[in-house]
């Protein structure tokens, strides 16, 4: 080595640090995607357990997750998706709370070149190439399978209340409208009365307080858009001094881990699952679009039934 002449060492030692400058940036990971989320609000466990799969998620991927909480106001989230644009974020997501009025700040998106993902709840549009995709479950398969459970359960008979989800949105639109065309089979089954309780528990007990003092003991059914106002009603049924999932049958949507223990205590009939684990599907596709690739415009969840034949099985595996 002592007879190198010093410069083809120094030259030798400069070639390798070229390669390993250059290696090195190889390796450096790509800028991290930067995504907008419009979250709803938080008006019951579903949504929680949404917004804990949509954070979490982007943690373990190392996304920029700007995360916006619209407090269920439509104003507040179309605010967030034009401050998304000026964020110049990559691609934004929205979980619309209302099904309409949305194609002017779509339009504002399109414009600016940012690919926009429906997650949860759809919209009603002209221009469906105003958003990439949508990923969620199908609502109205949820009310026709909470239908068919219940002409089953009760033999085709029985008066039923209703209590919605919030008012315009795509999952109460869905759900009644579903849950009213199955029920049309049976001429036995009718529904006696149908108010919002806005996704809340809150709202589910306050209207079936209502529906408990105006109807006395003609109702034998609550169908919740739900889970959260079906446990509402399940309280308000027992402050009323009836037995809920006896006295009165309770079929409703979601299966949150409450419903599902519900059921296994014997208060709840019935819950049709509506995953809202969407983080991981949700990335996935945000990584294609930026990539340029195509993904199919609707992508639906596969969703299941609990009742008192299977819940107790299920408990111990569900993760929200
Ligand atoms: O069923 C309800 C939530 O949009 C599917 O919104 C979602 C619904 C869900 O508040 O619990």
């Amino acid at each position: 080595m002592h007879t190198l002449p010093r410069r083809w060492f120094s030259l030798f030692a400069g070639a390798l640090a070229l390669l390993a400058a250059g290696s090195l940036l190889a390796q450096t990971p790509k800028k991290p995607l930067k995504i907008g989320f419009s979250q709803t609000g938080a008006e019951s466990a579903w949504r929680t357990a949404n917004t804990v799969s949509m954070k979490t998620e982007a943690e373990k991927r190392g996304i920029d997750l700007k995360f916006s909480d619209a407090q269920s106001k439509q104003e507040n989230q179309i605010r967030a998706v034009r401050s998304f644009i000026t964020q110049g974020v990559d691609v934004i997501v929205i979980a619309p709370i209302v099904e309409t009025g949305w194609d002017p700040v779509l339009r504002e998106a399109k414009r600016a070149h940012i690919p926009v993902i429906l997650t949860d709840r759809t919209i009603k549009t002209e221009d469906e190439s105003l958003y990439a995709c949508f990923i969620g479950s199908d609502f109205y398969e949820e009310g026709r399978m909470a239908a068919d459970w219940l002409a089953k359960f009760a033999a085709g008979k029985g008066n039923i209340v209703e209590l919605q989800g919030t008012p315009g949105s795509a999952p109460a639109n869905e759900r009644r409208k579903a849950f009213a065309d199955a029920i049309t089979k049976y001429p036995g089954l009718k529904i006696i009365d149908s108010q919002s309780g806005d996704f809340r528990r809150a709202g589910g007990k306050e209207v079936m307080e209502a529906f408990l003092k105006k109807h006395s003991k003609a109702i034998d059914v609550v169908y919740a858009h739900n889970d959260d106002m079906a446990l509402g009603a399940a309280q308000a049924i027992e402050e009323a001094g009836l037995k809920p999932g006896k006295d009165i049958t309770i079929v409703t949507i979601d299966a949150i881990n409450e419903a599902i223990q519900a059921i296994v205590d014997g208060r709840i009939n019935c819950t049709v699952e509506c995953s809202p684990l969407f983080g991981p599907k949700v990335y996935e596709t945000a990584a294609k679009l930026v990539a340029g690739e195509k993904v199919p415009k609707k992508a639906y969840n596969k969703d299941e039934l609990f009742d008192s034949s299977n819940a107790a099985a299920a408990l111990p595996s569900r993760v929200y």
